[in-house]
Parts: C-alpha cells; sequence; structure tokens
C-alpha cells in the first residue's frame, strides 16, 4: 500500500505531542525505551503491542530484556516516519 512519508514539518507537529518518543535513524524512526516492575509486566504490555499492531498492520521493531522494551516505529512501505507511525505511538502509550 503506498503510504506518503511526513514532512519534516509534519514530523516535528507528529513529535511535538509523543513527548516521550524521540527520533532517530536520521529522522526515518521514532523510538521510546519502557521500564515495567517485572519481565511479567513487560511482556504482558508486549503482548497488549502485539495485538494492537495486528489489528493496525503496522508493526514495531523491538526489542525486551528482563523488564525493558525498547520500541522503534518506521514505516517500511513509505521509507521512513508516516503517519501510521505516530498513530501506532499513541496507541502504544495508550496501552501503558
Ligand atoms: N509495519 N512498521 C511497518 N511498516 C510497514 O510498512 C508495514 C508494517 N506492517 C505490515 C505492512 N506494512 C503491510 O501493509 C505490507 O507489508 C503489505
Amino acid at each position: 500500500m503506498a503510504i506518503a512519508e511526513l514532512t519534516p514539518a509534519e514530523r516535528d507537529a507528529a513529535l511535538a505531542d509523543l513527548g516521550e518518543w524521540t527520533l532517530a535513524r536520521e529522522g526515518k524512526a521514532i523510538e521510546r525505551t519502557f521500564a515495567f516492575a517485572d519481565f511479567s509486566e513487560a511482556f504482558a504490555f508486549m503482548t497488549r503491542v502485539a495485538l494492537l499492531a495486528e489489528s493496525q498492520d503496522h508493526h514495531p521493531e523491538w526489542s525486551n530484556v528482563y523488564n525493558r522494551v525498547e520500541i522503534a516505529l518506521t514505516t517500511h512501505d513509505a521509507g521512513g516516519l508516516s503517519q501510521r507511525d505516530a498513530s501506532m505511538a499513541r496507541a502504544i502509550d495508550a496501552l501503558l
């Protein structure tokens, strides 16, 4: 599916509302690190994100070490950031 990459202005506007997320990969991705009480809490969060990703057909690039989860969002089909990444970041924050 063709989807447009955000312009720098759109990117900066999206990030303004996503206070905990930072720009990465020279503006091609956004990322956030989450820390939970323990592995079980971290994995429960990852399960919720996984179901969200499937429902949105938009999938994170992520890693987990014990109680920490690192998530990066980018749109492969756009070759960088799209509105889908901003929407997904907001939806992920709502799963906390
Ligand atoms: N997830 N992050 C990300 N980026 C994509 O471009 C993407 C995806 N999940 C599924 C998906 N694209 C499909 O639309 C395409 O693989 C067909």
